[in-house]
């Protein structure tokens, strides 16, 4: 009955049946693997942000190469780096979502895991999109060396985050997700938190920046600062935004304004996810 001439229904031209991709499903499964008893401090949420920013961290303005793309994070060297010690637990919890909803590419879950755990522990709303595509082997993977190294400095921070595309401001909007999480001496050989609110996305590493008494931890450790009741900590790299004029203009602004840093986060945030993403061209944010 049909003949090339006439518009087909693609599911009766191809023979196949067309999956519903729910993304609304896939978020709902992400909120409920957050909270854990008797791990870190009762959430995998912080993990999950680092996951998604390592998976995207790559990116390389200048060639279009790295990012959240492609999910090369699977793959040797990139799952062997030491910046990415701990992230195969990320990974792994990922995997029985993965195996719920197969249509979804692992760079589209692994950002979105992200998201729903900024979202899920109070954080701003983050603008998300699907359309990232995994690629099939480590042949892939970026280029070694692009993750920034928290023992630098400002430069350093420049030199990284300006390959990425992105400016001062935007970089200090970034850095307050250091207000969730920890260190962890057998993944980055950095101990404690940043704050001692780790599970709740608020401005409250920006205060502590400022208002607590920062000086070096004696120990046998890397350098890192550690606060007069030893139970906090800030990295080198975390110091420069105070010690340098530049970010620490915006250091106090978000300090004082945090509707102001969760809307400037969101929107770098979110970019950060879609570095080096070629979305189809009706891509709508979920
Ligand atoms: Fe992190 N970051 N980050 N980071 N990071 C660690 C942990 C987290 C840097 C170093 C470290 C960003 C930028 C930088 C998170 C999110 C973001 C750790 C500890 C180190 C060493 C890892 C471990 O031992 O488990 C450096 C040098 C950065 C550039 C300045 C981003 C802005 C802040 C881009 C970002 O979003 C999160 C969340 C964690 C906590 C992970 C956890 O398991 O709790």
């Amino acid at each position: 009955l049909f003949n090339s001439e006439m518009p087909q229904p693609a599911a009766l031209a191809t023979g196949q049946t067309t999956v519903k991709k729910d993304y609304g499903a896939v978020k709902k499964a992400i909120e409920d693997i957050l909270d854990v008893e008797g791990y870190d401090d009762g959430s995998y949420g912080p993990l999950l942000v680092r996951l998604a920013w390592h998976a995207s961290g790559t990116f390389d303005k200048a060639d279009g190469t790295g990012g959240s793309n492609g999910a090369t994070m699977r793959f040797e060297p990139e799952c062997s780096w030491g910046s990415n010690a701990g992230l195969d637990k990320a990974r792994s919890i990922l995997e029985p979502i993965k195996a719920k909803f197969p249509w979804i590419s692992y760079a589209d879950l692994w950002t979105l895991s992200g998201v729903v755990a900024v979202e899920g522990m109070g954080g701003p709303t983050i603008p998300w999109r699907p359309g990232r595509v995994d690629k099939p082997s480590g042949v892939h993977c970026p280029a070694g060396g692009r993750l920034p190294d928290a023992s630098k400095g400002a430069q350093h921070i420049r030199e990284v985050f300006s390959r990425m595309g992105f400016n001062d401001q935007e970089m200090v909007a970034l850095s307050g997700a250091h207000t969730l999480g920890r260190c962890h001496t057998d993944r980055s050989g950095y101990v404690n938190p940043w704050t001692n609110a780790p599970t709740t996305f608020s401005n409250l590493y920006f205060q502590d920046l400022l208002n607590k008494k920062w000086t070096p931890k004696k120990w046998d450790g890397p350098l890192q600062y550690e606060d007069n009741t030893k139970t906090l900590m800030m990295l080198p790299t975390d110091m420069e935004l105070i010690k340098d004029k530049k970010f620490r203009k915006y250091v106090e602004l978000y300090a004082k304004n945090e509707e102001q840093f969760f809307s400037d986060f969101a929107s770098a945030f979110s970019r950060l996810l879609e570095l080096g993403v070629q979305f189809p061209a009706a891509t709508v944010a979920v």
